[in-house]
């Protein structure tokens, strides 16, 4: 069964002992980690590589030697293993196979207008950000505040509304952006991330396993140039071109995201809800940009609580940008061809 199963995943399996081995149950797929999976194989010999293909249940260690294999497959065959500190255990199951491969996705770039911009807060400016939003001070001001299905949500300065993805114009909230926050938008236009000072800001605060449905901020509510601030830890965002080409973006703790353009415009950004993220091992908590598929060097990043800030300007007049065919200011009420936020997001 398991020569079939490898079989449907192009994977040819020997029955002959050689260097490599597919074992099956031990893939990012299934919620191990490379640190673990290392650990464990490197107990039966000197490992010259370990694939682990994003998604996918199984992996691939290659030994020095076919006698260190044939040991790692003596010793894991069957072996029943708890995943990291969860209480699931699982059952690997091993082959021999000729060749460890898998084909490496091209690098690829960010999508074009994005820059994701690396310590711009301080931990202590951080700290304090994190502390200006009172969580439940204020249940009574129900306009500002929301418990989406998926996450928590607070706006300063104009309200978002999630039933018609837009913003009341003339009703701007009582207060304005925190004062905290005019400090670190000086410094966002002093150093040239923004051309222009926002007037709203959605505070959105994610459990693991919380995320936020593919959308593009509707363009007739706001200009180009929309940025976010990650606070508290990191996390990987999707973007999605209408051509299906998808990039995930690691969005570092302090960092900043600015889509400003095509990336604004034109591509869908989201978080989805899950646990644990995939990330480069090479770059966990120091680089940003895009994930490629270096199945050599993937592994998986437990998600922490994570608030974002994220600054935009109210648009005054209607949007003419060069993206018609998702521009409901080009469309009037049509509906758009890429999704906006869904309208069942609300508890
Ligand atoms: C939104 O509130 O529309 C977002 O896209 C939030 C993005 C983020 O959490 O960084």
């Amino acid at each position: 069964a398991q020569h079939t199963l490898m079989r449907h995943e192009g994977i040819e399996c020997v029955s002959h002992a050689t260097q490599s081995l597919v074992i099956a149950n031990a893939g990012l797929g299934n919620g191990m980690s490379r640190q673990q999976l290392l650990k464990t194989v490197e107990e039966y010999g000197l490992v010259e590589a370990l694939l682990m293909p994003p998604n996918k249940p199984y992996s691939f260690v290659k030994y020095g030697s076919t006698k260190e294999a044939k040991k790692a497959f003596d010793a894991l065959n069957g072996k029943e293993l708890m995943l990291g500190d969860s209480d699931q255990n699982v059952v690997l199951y091993c082959n021999f196979v000729e060749k460890v491969f898998w084909k490496n996705a091209v690098p690829t770039n960010l999508p074009p207008g994005l820059t994701v911009i690396e310590k711009v807060v301080s931990p202590e400016e951080e700290r304090r950000m994190l502390e200006s939003i009172d969580w439940i001070g204020d249940e009574d001001a129900q306009n500002a505040q929301k418990t989406l299905k998926h996450r928590k949500v607070k706006h300063f300065g104009y309200e978002f509304r999630y039933d018609n993805n837009n913003v009341d114009k003339d009703k701007p909230l009582p207060g304005g952006l925190p004062e905290i926050c005019s400090l670190f938008l000086e410094k966002c236009l002093k150093q040239g991330y923004i051309k222009h000072k926002p007037d709203q800001l959605t505070v959105n605060q994610y459990e693991p396993g919380q995320g936020i449905p593919p959308h593009i901020d509707t363009h007739s509510a706001f200009e180009d140039e929309i940025i976010s601030l990650s606070l508290g830890a990191e996390i990987v965002m999707d973007f999605k071109h209408p051509d299906g080409h998808t990039v995930a973006v690691l969005l570092p703790r302090c960092s900043l995201l600015v889509m400003s353009g095509e990336s604004r415009y034109l591509w869908t950004h989201g978080i989805t809800p899950r646990k644990y993220d995939i990330i480069q091992a090479s770059e966990l908590g120091q680089k940003v940009g895009t994930i490629t598929a270096d199945v050599g060097d993937l592994t998986l990043n437990q998600r922490k609580t994570r608030t974002s800030f994220t600054f935009r300007k109210v648009r005054r007049s209607p949007c003419n940008c060069i993206y018609p065919s998702v521009c409901d200011s080009q469309k009037g009420q049509q509906r758009q061809v890429q999704p906006s936020f869904p309208h069942n997001e609300m508890e």
